[in-house]
């Protein structure tokens, strides 16, 4: 697989392969870089509602990391590695001021602000025809509102021919060109401050007769252009060049560059910048849930607006020809039941003929449903419902209860907030798709792959407890028995 873009390696591109009708989608695009847990062929044989889930949780994937490899002609992705990704093979070479570290998913290029703070490699755009370059800048909480700071620009000998960068001047992001003698410059401006540490997505589009600047996906700032010039002296991460000299290193961190060899256009931007991934993939309550399974050459056609509830009861009934109003309303007295509802009806036994029980935690099985009922201790919420990926294995060492045995379960649900903790203890073994750093607003909702922790009774092999995450502390587990919470199972068949 070549080219699907990896943004905070929320990707896991090898699991796209064993969903059979994600294969046009990934065609001709690069190979993607993903958390190892979730980096597995995943083929789903004898449950066709999990492969309709899975490919929902891929296509929202493909969004959350701004798939559109179409003009791409560069893309760094900045995951612990110089590679470019685009297929182009333009990989970066470090300067001495340039790390790699994991502020989040995936990780980024940390540059300190010394003459060493660079990536740069050979020129990538042609830079006569219309082009568009886009980063995730952060400027360090140490950096100085004061400096000028370029994240991305392409050279000729004595000048950037164009610089997404932050403007002391204006104090805000920046998308500038210039002539070659550097005697015309012409700037789009953000419309708000810039923030020291704070992630922001930038785009500089140039479209041949106006050059545009996008903050987080959102048109900021537009001028007149016609400038016209090869610069072909090399393609720089965290640098300038001014009067024949490197310049405006970055002091922060830069994550996921790319370059188009065309203009792209807002709804493309938007596309890149993650905004469409947070349009389409919502945790809905208190409003009719909507889920929409797209056409596979469009990632932005898949929709889901739902809570945990009505997002598997819409893949049950996009999938299976009994799953109709009538059968939930005869059997759940709902057209969409709430959680409490189905783990009710799984431990009554009154789910109906296409619902069997399964009791023991070492019976569950991919695409078997697991359903918790919070006996009215949650407002507005009546409890939590998720389908098994995988049962990954017993788990030791953290929150063991005296006779129970703690099972690590891969699931696929809909949610408000991911499964765990970013980067505490052995969170990255134990990974959420929606993940991206511990900063308020960054991670993704909706539907995603996630990994919760099943207790069993060693009496009897059912279920006794959860606990969230592999993070869930055990004083927190303790409360999340079987008698706090009750937990009921079932095999759709
Ligand atoms: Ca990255």
């Amino acid at each position: 697989m070549a080219g699907v873009v990896s943004r905070r390696g929320l990707l896991g591109g090898a699991a796209l392969v064993g969903v059979g009708a994600l294969a046009g989608v990934v065609q001709g695009a690069g190979t993607a870089v993903a958390e190892a847990p979730l980096d597995t062929p995943f083929t789903p044989v004898s449950a066709p509602h999990l492969l309709q889930a899975e490919q929902m949780v891929q296509y929202q994937r493909l969004l959350a990391a701004g798939h559109l490899p179409d003009g791409l002609v560069g893309h760094w992705p900045l995951d612990g590695t110089a590679a470019d990704r685009s297929g182009y093979e333009h990989p970066v070479t470090l300067g001495s001021g340039a790390t790699w570290t994991t502020l989040r998913a995936g990780g980024e290029l940390s540059l300190d602000g010394t003459s060493g703070a660079y990536a740069a490699t050979g020129s990538v755009l042609d830079t006569t025809a219309p082009f568009t370059v886009s980063a995730w800048v952060r400027l360090s909480d140490a950096a100085s509102l004061s400096t000028m700071y370029t994240a991305v620009s392409q050279d000729g000998s004595m000048v950037s021919r164009f610089l997404l960068q932050y403007d002391d001047a204006a104090g805000t992001w920046a998308f500038k060109v210039r002539s070659a003698d550097q005697s015309t410059k012409v700037s789009a401006l953000a419309a708000n401050p810039a923030t020291l540490g704070l992630w922001t997505h930038l785009a500089g589009v140039w479209d041949g007769a106006q050059i545009h600047l996008y903050v987080n996906g959102t048109l900021e700032g537009s001028a007149d252009s016609t400038l016209s010039w090869a610069a072909t002296e090399g393609f720089n991460i965290g640098r300038a060049k001014w009067n024949s000299a490197p310049a405006n290193r970055f002091n922060g961190a830069i994550d996921d560059v790319r370059a188009y060899g065309r203009a792209l256009t807002a709804d493309e931007v938007a596309v890149i910048s993650g905004r469409t991934a947070r349009a389409n993939n919502v945790y809905l309550i208190g409003s009719p849930s909507s889920v929409t399974w797209g056409t596979p050459d469009d990632p932005t056609t898949w929709i889901a607006h739902a809570r945990c509830s009505s997002f598997l009861t819409r893949v049950l009934k996009h999938t299976y020809g009994w799953a109709t109003d009538d059968y939930f309303t005869q059997y759940f007295q709902d057209t969409i039941p709430e959680a409490a509802d189905y783990r009710k009806a799984f431990a009554d036994g009154t789910a109906g003929p296409h619902f069997r029980r399964i009791r023991k935690v070492t019976d569950l099985r991919p695409g078997d449903l697991i359903a918790i009922d919070y006996n009215g201790q949650v407002a507005d919420n009546t409890g939590h419902i998720v389908m098994v990926r995988e049962v990954k294995g017993t788990f030791t060492g953290t929150a063991d209860f005296t006779g129970e045995t703690q099972y690590a379960v891969e699931i696929i649900d809909c949610t408000s907030d991911p499964h765990g903790v970013y980067g505490l203890s052995n969170y990255p073994a134990y990974p959420d798709s929606r993940m991206v750093s511990n900063v308020t607003g960054e991670n993704f909702q909706g539907v995603g792959i996630g990994h919760m922790m099943f207790y069993a009774s060693d009496a009897t092999g059912e279920f006794s407890r959860y606990r969230w995450s592999v993070n869930t502390s055990k004083t927190t587990a303790e409360n999340l028995t079987v008698t706090d919470r009750p937990i009921a199972a079932a095999r759709v068949v």
